[in-house]
């Protein structure tokens, strides 16, 4: 029996490490690696319209099942384009696999047709990036690719030129990587131990919660209960902490709202979970800080720490709750549950009047009638760009629900692809692309995606035919808004011209039933509500520096805007604060 190919042995590592599907685009480089996975059975070629879409897609797929995804692109260009959704995915800790094919191996170095470095190339996004120029090293290269993706949560990028590929593998067979389960990662003792003493000697304490609080929600609970402190939390941080929290203070950082600003400024001790939070500027200086978190390079790499602690969120929080003095004057906590409530209803006032009426279609109308039709287990991809505030605003997180943006990398165009990957991975849940026109326009071959693989994604489009967030920053920086409009374009009929179900709205009286036929749908979907690009005012005294988040003062509201349904969590915690 003739021998293997290399990649053939290499599709059988991957099929026998688990990972299902492979999305890019077919290339002369990239084709022995297609035909293999052709022909082996448990793993699929997913065909995108651009090689960035599938690593986008791969990245999302790994968020929403959090084991190692793929993707690949061919040779020069072709992987080139994987750049930006790499970045994403690496940036969000995905682990991804990214093989690069790459021309001939014997032409490297001469200015070969198509000839880039893609070992170079992507070095700076992901955590191992090599060329393959050697048949017998692939097995033992692509095993340790996927041990730094899974191992350390991001890229791994392998080069494999063409030619190799092709080779017969000079081993009959290759077995899988090995993975491992990832271990819990309990703080040493002594760093409980003076964790515990700065708790019981601190008055009021505040929590701020980061991505790294994910599964460790009854945690948080208990420990905020025994110690009597607000919980703040990050963008990254809201679908793991907000829901069923009784102590919820709300979000810091560019799209917060509520108390969580005051909270961390008025403790004397701030404790960070899992959060790597870049906005320096929204962190206190003279409070005592403790920070938590399972990377140790991350530890103390945005302020000053009184102690740094190494482990997950929930380990911590496992050993140190029983290791502190249960408080008992409630008084800080209250007066933030009173101070969040009271932020809440302020904003609320000023944005309900008459929104249901208002047309253009009021975005923050959109998003808030998305979020009461939306499932209970919907996964929500977001769009950078005024999407990530409403989505910030009015998404109600519960647990069960899913909310995957750029939110570190901060891309464009990044929610269409993240939904398809989600949709492949996610089989019936309800997939939701919450796209700008800018984004969708970006990657808008990818619905002809949706179509050729029938993913029943919904495309909820905020159509104000305008780079939105860019406008208000020039208008915030006292510039005249430039290159930010778009022409009006109907781009539910350029869906129903690319096969799927199109609908554009333009009455808001029309919009829930138009939410709904779309949610029903089997097939994809896209929704096209035109809404009114003068949707937010900002508040008279941010500067422009403010808003790009370079010289952030004291200011706690940066964009103003309505909150949803998180008003309803506010004020029944403040109802249940207990009576003297
Ligand atoms: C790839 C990329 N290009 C440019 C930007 C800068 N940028 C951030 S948001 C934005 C506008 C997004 O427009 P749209 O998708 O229509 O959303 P809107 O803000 O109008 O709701 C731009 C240009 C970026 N973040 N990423
Ligand atoms: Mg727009």
């Amino acid at each position: 029996m003739a021998r293997q190919t290399i990649a053939e042995q290499l599709v059988e590592i991957l099929a026998g490490t688990g990972v299902r599907r492979v999305y890019g685009v077919v290339g002369d480089s990239l084709n022995p690696v297609i035909d293999a996975i052709r022909r082996t059975g448990g793993i699929d070629w997913v065909q995108v319209r651009n090689e960035e879409s599938g690593a986008f897609a791969a990245g999302a797929e790994a968020q929403v099942t959090g084991r190692l995804a793929a993707c690949a692109g061919s040779s020069g260009p072709g992987s080139v384009h994987l750049v930006n959704g790499l970045y994403d995915a690496h940036r969000s800790m995905a682990p991804v696999l990214a093989i690069a094919a790459h021309i001939p191996s014997g032409e490297i170095g001469t200015g070969y047709f198509q000839e880039t470095h893609p070992d170079r190339l992507f070095a700076d996004c992901s955590h191992y990036s090599e060329l393959i120029s050697n048949g017998a090293q692939m097995p033992q290269v692509l095993r340790t690719a996927i041990q730094h993706a899974v191992g350390l949560s991001g890229v791994s990028v392998v080069s494999l030129p063409g030619d190799v590929a092709g080779q017969e593998a000079p081993e009959a067979s290759a077995g899988p990587a090995p993975v491992a389960t990832r271990p819990v990662v309990r703080p040493a003792d002594e760093e409980i131990a003076a964790l515990a003493r700065l708790v019981d000697g601190a008055r009021r304490v505040t929590l701020f919660c980061g991505s790294g609080t994910a599964g460790a929600h009854d945690e948080v609970m208990a420990f905020a209960g025994k110690v009597k402190s607000p919980v703040g939390h990050a963008l990254r941080g809201k679908e793991w902490i907000q829901y069923d929290n009784p102590y919820d203070v709300g979000m810091s950082g560019l799209l917060g709202y509520g108390a969580a600003y005051e909270a961390m400024h008025e403790a004397d001790l701030l404790i960070l979970l899992g959060t790597d939070f870049p906005y320096r500027a929204f962190l206190p200086q003279d409070v005592r800080i403790v920070q938590v978190d399972v990377r140790p390079e991350r530890l103390g790499r945005r302020s000053r720490l009184d102690l740094a602690v190494w482990g997950d969120v929930r380990e911590t929080l496992r050993a140190l709750t029983p290791q502190v003095a249960e408080k008992d004057d409630r008084r800080f906590l209250d007066r933030m549950l009173r101070k969040h409530a009271e932020a809440l209803e302020g904003v609320v006032a000023a944005y309900t009047r008459g929104v249901e009426r208002h047309t253009p279609i009021h975005p923050e109308y959109v998003a808030s009638v998305l979020d009461e039709e939306a499932a209970d287990d919907a996964v929500f991809t977001v769009d950078t760009g005024m999407c990530n505030v409403w989505a910030a605003r009015y998404i109600s997180p519960n647990g069960r629900r899913r909310v995957i943006g750029s939110f570190t990398h901060g891309s464009m165009a990044n929610a269409l692809p993240q939904a398809m990957g989600a949709q492949l991975a996610g089989g019936a849940r309800q997939v939701i692309s919450i796209s700008g026109d800018g984004g969708l326009s970006m990657l808008m071959g990818e619905i002809l995606s949706l179509v050729q693989h029938r993913l029943p994604v919904k495309v909820v489009l905020f159509d104000n035919s305008s780079l939105g967030m860019v406008d208000l920053e020039m208008m915030v920086a006292g510039l005249r808004p430039h290159g930010t409009g778009y022409p009006r374009t109907d781009y539910a009929a350029i869906a129903r011209a690319a096969g799927m179900h199109g609908r554009r709205v333009e009455d808001p009286a029309d919009l829930r039933q138009a939410l709904r036929d779309a949610f029903r749908h089997d097939g994809p979907a896209l929704v096209d509500v035109v809404t009114d690009p003068n949707a937010l005012s900002i508040p008279p005294h941010i500067t422009g520096e403010q808003l790009t988040g370079f010289a952030l003062s004291a200011s706690k509201i940066i964009v103003s805007g309505g909150v949803g349904r998180m008003i309803q969590l506010a004020r029944s915690n403040v109802r249940n604060i207990p009576r003297p």
